[in-house]
Formats: C-alpha cells, structure tokens, sequence
C-alpha cells in the first residue's frame, strides 16, 4: 500500500464543540483542513489500528467527498474495517446503532445537525465512540490538543471504492463495507414500537404529515411510515436527501418549519405532524392546532414511556439538560425514579444511559432519545408518539391538556439571538457572571432575584466536573431565566435565553406563551442589558 506522510500545519483554535467541529463548508474544503482535523481525531482517539469505523452522514454537500478522503486516512492509519452508509448516508441515531451493533471501535459523523448546507454554509464532523455516543470531554479535548500539534498526516493514495454500491471492497488493505443504511435501524425500531399497533391506527383513517425537511430522514421514515405501517404515499414530504437541503435550513422550528407549523394551524391540518433535522436527531411534533413543546415532550413522552412496546418495564430514571423545562422532573418524582440535570448537549447523557440511571433524555432543543441508542433519536420519538396515540386513541391536543392537568403546565420559550459579534456577546457574559453573587435580593423590572449561579455539573459515574454551563437565575414567584452561548453556530455568537414559569391552575394553561413570560423577559433583559449591548430590539428566533 502506498501512504503519503503529508506534513501539515497545526489547526490551533479548533476546539470541537458540544457536537464535534462546525464550520464554514469552504473552511472544510481548504488543502490540508479536513485531513489535519481527521488525523487529530486519530490520534485523540488513540490510534485505529486494526479498527472497525462507522462512516456516513447527513447528505450534505462535500459529505461524499469527506468520506473518500476519510476513508483513503483510516486505511493509512491501520484501520481494519470500514462500515460505510451506501451514498455516504447515515443518520446520527442510525450511525450510534451501526457502532453498537457492529461493536465498532467509534464511528465518524459527518453532520452540521440543523444548520444549513451548501458550500457557501455549513459542515461539520464528529467522532462517536464505542457506546454510540458523542467522545466525551477527555477525548474531545486530547482531539484539540492534537489540532494544535500536528505535523503530518496520513493518507494512501489509492482512490476510496465507490460508496453507492452495496458490499465488499479493498482499499489499500482495510476492508470498506457499504450497508444498507436504513434496514438495521427499522429493525431495531420494530422492537420499540408497536408497528401492528400504529398500522391499525393508519388503517382506521389517522393522518400524519412528516416533514423530512430534504434531510436524512426521509428514507428511514418513507421506509417505516409509508413502508412499514401502511400509512399513505404523501405522509413523508420533502422525503429525499439534498445536498442543500433545498436552500432550507433543515431544522424543525416554527421558522424553518413555517410550512407544517401553517398546515396545522390550518384548516386542513392533519391529527399529527412532525419533522426531524438535517442528520435525524431532533424532531417536533404537532397536533391539529397545537405545537408540542420540547420540553413538555420529554414529559409527556416519559410519563407514557410505559404504552410503548419497547417499554412496558418502566423507567429507570430520566435525565434532561439544564435549560431544559422542569415538567420532566414533575413526572420523575410521580413515578418515583430519579432525575438527572446534566449540561446541555448529549454527550453529557451516554454515562448516566450505560450506567443504567435513566431510560430516556431529552433537550428543549427538540431533542428526545433513550437508552436504545447513544444519540437523540427524532424518528423514535414520532414514533413513541404514534404507539402512545395508538394505545390511547385521543388527539395529541387531549393528551397533552391531559398532562397539564394532573403535572401544571410549565410554561416554556427560548429566544436566540444570533450572529452577535463575539466580543459583545463576551463582554455581556463576563460582565452577567461577575454580578452573580449580587443579584439575590435585588429586584429586576418587577421580579426578586432568589438565586443565581453559573451551572456546573458533576458526573455521578466518574465525577468528572463540567462547569461554567450556563447561568441561571431564579425568581420569587418560581420563574427562570437562564443565559447560554451556543457552542454549534459558525457566525459570531448565538446568545441563547432560556424562560420558564410553572403555572398550577388548569383555567390558565392555554394562554399564551410569549404573554404569560413577558415578566421574566423582561426581568432577564434588565438584568443582562442584552437590547442595550446588541442594539437588537428582538430575538431572530423564538421556540
Ligand atoms: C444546540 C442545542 C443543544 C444540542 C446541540 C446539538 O447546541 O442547544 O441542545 O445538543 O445543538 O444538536 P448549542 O450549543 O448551539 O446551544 V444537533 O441536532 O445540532 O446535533
Ligand atoms: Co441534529
């Protein structure tokens, strides 16, 4: 085999974030970026000799060509196996299976999630590790140091076998294996979810609009809703990848999904629609007339885990993000399991999953999962709701005024302002910490400051610490606001708030959410000066 030793220069900065490193697909595309970030990957991970490695992504564009240069690396560092997505396609839900089912050493993602696609927009790669799961913090951070050091990199010169065709290959020594990228995951969802169930809820007329969003679900869900569970041609829109995503941005918010949040506002709504995001992680899902908040979603989800087929044991726990509302820790402490409040980003989850604390996790990111795999799953979580539907036979607006009544409803909104020049957005945040300790007691546009603290999260599996996660502040009459920066935007800094308030009394649970948080809006402005320092008069998007 031939193996080029191509020196190269260090990458310093490139601190991969909560889901791996995003950037600029073009920063991606310059001579020597992608295979200096894929060798520092190598080496943080600990070498790939004699390896298998999962390898596929979300379709977007330059994902094919990434793939054949990962590959031509992983053959040139010793790697032994290659399982590849045929057309370099790969869910990340999909992928973290593939990597546990095939107990593989890890697996490369290639995913900007939501973000759009494109050469002039977004790319992004990851490295998952044997559990499925995101590399934790150790191993992300031993990725960043080697982006600093690097002098060479590794590659053979043998051009990668074509990923479009099912089976076999030799490349330069390592074997590249194209599967089938959707067949084991509806396998393992036929365990989950109750398929004759859920066909028997289509064959009595139950319509259902998912928004694929030209992303990587539609073939998984076009196989499973229309294959599988009989549900009719049409039910999957925007079902086939694109490497542009259609000039969308593919992530399922009342803006980028303004189309399926219309239709079932609308007179012609369907009894359910939902959407997942550009790599199949997230999802949304909506009634005739309702738009299910993800926070309530974990929720709901986790206090009727038990009607689903995979799940008639119960749950072990649940865990949820920080910003996270805290309707899922009502039904924690019903059903008497624990909760858990880790960081947000889901590689916080995969210890408290493999030590067997909780069976589902969930973000207020419109991110949902459980201990199937080691990644939010959006299709699971569609198809959760449906099995739920199924057994229950009311409307997704019934089930959900439903819970409201027995938990309070947690009233919930996250504003994103973003693209905010990074040095505003820092001087806020250093400015918003150092005033922590003298924020209780004092009052805020009407509101008594009773706490206030930056989050820090201690593992309770390995005790590892992860501070600076976010602050926090809360309020008298209960309500929160909490301030994080995102760690996934390529432009600036998105500046992300975090409002939530509880409220008891069913006569008020169907007010309106952005009137009911004006009070601590409001109070959270005061406090941070976020209009006065980013001369924004309003957020670009509010979920
Ligand atoms: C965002 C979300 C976070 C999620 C992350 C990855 O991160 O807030 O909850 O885990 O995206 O999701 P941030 O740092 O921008 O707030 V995905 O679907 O982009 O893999
Ligand atoms: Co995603």
């Amino acid at each position: 085999m031939a193996v080029s030793t191509v020196p190269t220069r260090p990458i310093a900065g490139q601190k991969p974030g909560t889901s791996g490193l995003r950037k600029k697909t073009r920063i991606f595309m310059e001579p020597g970026y992608l295979e200096n970030y894929v060798q520092a990957i190598i080496e943080g991970v600990g070498g790939v000799k004699d390896r298998e490695i999962v390898v596929g992504g979300d379709g977007r564009f330059y994902n094919d060509t990434a793939i054949g240069v990962i590959l031509r690396m992983l053959a040139a560092n010793g790697a032994k196996r290659a399982i590849v997505g045929r057309g370099g396609i790969l869910s990340t839900p999909a992928a973290s299976n593939l990597i546990r089912i095939r107990k593989a050493f890890g697996g490369f993602v290639l995913s900007a999630s939501h973000n759009p696609g494109g050469p002039d927009e977004d790319f992004g790669l990851k490295f998952n590790v044997s559990n499925g799961g995101p590399a934790p913090e150790p191993i992300t951070d031993a990725i960043f140091e080697a982006t600093k050091t690097i002098a060479t990199y590794a590659i053979v010169e043998e051009a990668a076998p074509s990923i479009e065709t099912l089976g076999t290959f030799d490349l330069a020594g390592m074997v590249v294996e194209i599967v089938d990228p959707v067949a084991d995951y509806v396998a393992m969802m036929r365990d989950l979810v109750d398929f004759d169930r859920i066909r028997a809820l289509f064959a009595s007329g139950f319509t259902l609009r998912f928004d694929a969003m030209s992303a990587v679900t539609g073939p998984y869900a076009t196989a499973i809703l229309e294959g599988e569970l009989g549900a009719p041609k049409g039910t999957v829109v925007n079902g086939t990848p694109l490497p542009d995503f259609g000039h969308h941005h593919p992530d399922p918010n009342p803006v980028h999904a303004k189309e399926l949040f219309d239709i079932m506002f609308g007179p012609d709504a369907p009894d359910m629609g939902a959407a997942s995001d550009g790599d199949g992680d997230r999802n949304i899902v909506l009634g005739r007339g309702i738009s299910v908040a993800p926070s309530d979603s974990l929720a709901l989800l986790a206090a009727n885990l038990h009607l689903a087929k995979g799940y008639t044991a119960g749950l072990k726990g649940i865990a949820r993000s920080m910003p996270t509302s805290r309707a899922a820790d009502r039904v924690a402490a019903k059903l008497g399991v624990g909760m858990y409040e880790t960081p947000t980003g889901w590689k916080f989850f995969g210890n408290l999953l493999d030590a067997g604390k909780v069976t589902i996790c969930g973000e207020e990111s419109a991110g949902t999962g459980s201990d199937h795999v080691r990644e939010k799953d959006g299709l699971w979580a569609i198809l959760i709701w449906l099995d739920i539907v199924a057994t229950r036979r009311q409307s997704i607006m019934e089930i959900v005024h439903d819970h409201w009544k027995t938990y309070g409803r947690d009233y919930y909104s996250r504003h994103d302002y973003e693209a905010l020049p990074t040095d505003v957005a820092d001087a806020l945040f250093a400015d918003l910490r150092a005033s922590l300790a003298t924020l209780p007691g004092k009052v805020f546009a009407g509101l008594l400051v009773t706490s206030a603290d930056d989050f820090a999260y201690t593992d309770p599996t390995d005790g590892s610490v992860s501070s600076k996660q976010g602050v926090r502040i809360g309020f008298e009459d209960g309500s929160r606001a909490i301030f994080r920066l995102s760690g996934t935007g390529t432009e600036g800094a998105t500046l992300r708030l975090y409002v939530e308030l509880f409220e008891a009394d069913p006569a008020r649970h169907d007010l309106d959410s952005q009137m009911v948080l004006a009070g601590v809006l409001d109070a959270a402005d005061a406090i941070a000066g976020i209009e006065r320092r980013t001369g924004r008069d309003a957020p670009n998007v509010i979920t």
